[in-house]
């Protein structure tokens, strides 16, 4: 830990004398271990990111929008347009992978969900299923389930590590829920949990914000300080001590999420990419995802947030959106690329401006919640090294199987929990009803033989199966053809047994 003579003096040459302004206010414990995050701060960078944050909000960067232009659709590998043989050659070469233990997952799980406004991490989120299953259990259950699947077809006893990068907000909650339920049934050992940087929050004139007497706003770098905490925690050590080539890395809140796909990852490989992007075709022209295209000839993501109106509505002759291909945050990456980036081009990733509303102490010392926004927040973006790769791809893939995302608060009118409830339970009775069987409604009449849908309310019917059961609809057809299944009807291993029996 660094004197308070120290911590004085690089705060003052960075021009951030204000932050041990209510110092002799505090007691000696609170005293302490303010002291303690100073040390810990950058503080030889402080100054450059706090004059660097107030120029960047100052004056945005050009809008890119005049540069762009959308990928080729040649080149984007797509589950829709692809026939079955081809779309079975990627499974197999991904689970093969798989089974060889050269394939890990990767979750960013750094972020403070604010716009669902719960105060816990977002994977502890149950959205409602009939199994009232959180998003890190269902997540949890898929990787057990490829394991399972890569295993039978190859005869091996295979591993699927989960790494999770998490924050100063989410490690320590994110840690006691595994620990409380037995980490769902996987290795301990297998799951990798790591934190990333946090960095001050910065008012428009370049000063740290205060939150409270003895304590800075922080937040997180943003899911692009993945490569920094890769470095920060040894991580791609780790995945070259278990032999891992291969990362899925995903988000938390899409409830649809493939955990190591098999078809991405075989997709990927057989295209000999260092990186990769899976995408979804956007719902509509303001829908809060990034978007796949080139910039200046090189493939990348431009986020949703950068991206002016009237570029996001352009429409091609047949009226489908000139910039259709959604990044929905599930990427593939080599791990000598990662080694390549961490060595790199870790420092050349772009910084980008967020603007929000930072609860503060005014100079009185009073708590303020401010009503509109008054701080910066650097964040770099996880899909910001894709111009650096020598090989990067795109795979488009079907909506209502893969993304349904968990952003918002019930009531509103997308990615809510009743959204990504309704996804699961829709996809779930897609699957009951392709494996041969029907569903009845609570009334006892047979739901349409398509959807599964109730005419009623337009709402799916309660039906879900466990990932233990079924990872992606497979296995299903010996257990249910023929059957008539009233709802709710959940399928849990034990039920499958007990089918199985029959
Ligand atoms: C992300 C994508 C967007 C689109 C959308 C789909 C980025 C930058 N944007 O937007 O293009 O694909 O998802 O749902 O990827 N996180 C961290 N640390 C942080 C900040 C975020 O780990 O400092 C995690 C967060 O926990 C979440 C993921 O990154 O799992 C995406 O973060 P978000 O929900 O803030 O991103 P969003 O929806 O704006």
């Amino acid at each position: 830990m660094l004197s308070l003579e120290e911590v004085k003096q690089s705060l003052e040459s960075a021009g951030q004398s204000h932050v041990l302004q209510f110092l002799p206010e505090l007691c000696e414990e609170d005293r302490d271990s303010f002291l303690q995050e100073l040390s810990q701060l950058d503080l030889k960078g402080l100054k450059d990111h706090c004059e660097g944050a107030a120029k960047a909000a100052a004056s945005p960067s050009a809008s890119l929008d005049q540069h762009l232009e959308p990928v080729p659709p040649q080149v984007i590998g797509s589950v829709k347009k692809s026939d079955r043989n081809s779309l079975t050659a990627w499974e197999n070469e991904g689970l093969l992978k798989i089974s060889e233990n050269r394939v890990g997952v990767l979750l960013l799980a750094g972020g403070q969900g604010t716009r669902l406004g719960v105060q816990y991490p977002k994977g502890m989120y149950n959205v409602g299923l009939p199994s009232n299953k959180t998003l890190y259990q269902i997540q949890a259950e898929r990787i057990y389930k490829i394991q399972e699947l890569a295993d039978a077809k190859h005869g091996s006893k295979c591993t699927v590590p989960w790494y999770i990068m998490t924050s100063e907000f989410t490690l320590a909650p994110t840690e006691k829920f595994f620990k409380k339920n037995n980490c769902f049934g996987l290795k301990p050992s297998d799951i990798i949990m790591f934190e990333q940087r946090m960095i001050p929050a910065v008012t428009f004139d370049g000063k740290v914000i205060l939150q409270g007497k003895g304590k800075i706003a922080m937040a997180p770098d943003g899911n692009g300080g993945l490569y920094q905490a890769l470095v920060d925690n040894k991580v791609l050590e780790d995945m070259k001590k278990r032999g891992v080539e291969y990362l899925h890395v995903y988000c938390v809140d899409n409830i649809l999420v493939k955990m190591a796909d098999p078809v991405f990852i075989g997709f990927c490989v057989s295209k000999g990419a260092d990186c990769g992007a899976k995408v979804v075709e956007k719902a509509y022209p303001a829908e809060p995802v990034g978007v796949v295209c080139r910039v200046q000839g090189i493939s990348q993501v431009v986020e949703y947030s950068e991206m002016q109106q009237e570029t996001a509505e352009l429409r091609g002759p047949g009226g489908e959106l000139v910039y259709s291909a959604g990044n929905i945050c599930n990427h593939f990456f080599t791990r000598a690329f990662l080694q390549d980036v961490a060595e790199n081009f870790q420092g050349q990733l772009k910084q980008h401006v967020a603007i929000k509303k930072v609860p503060f102490v005014d100079t009185y010392g009073n708590q303020v919640k401010p009503t509109k926004p008054n701080g910066i927040k650097m964040e770099k973006f996880v899909f910001d090294v894709f111009p650096f790769s020598r090989k990067f791809v795109a795979f488009e893939v079907l909506r209502e199987d893969e993304f349904s995302p968990l952003k918002n608060a019930d009531g509103a009118a997308t990615d809510s929990p009743t959204t990504a409830r309704n996804s699961l339970m829709a996809q779930h009775c897609r699957w009951v009803l392709a494996a041969g069987a029907k569903l009845l409604d609570e009334h006892g009449n047979v739901l349409p033989p398509k959807a599964g849908i109730s005419a009623a309310d337009n709402s799916p019917a309660q039906c879900e199966i466990s990932p233990l059961v079924s990872y992606f609809g497979e296995g299903l057809e010996p257990l249910l053809r023929g059957r008539t299944l009233p709802t709710p009807f959940i399928l849990d291993e034990k039920l499958a047994k007990e089918l199985q029996a029959l």
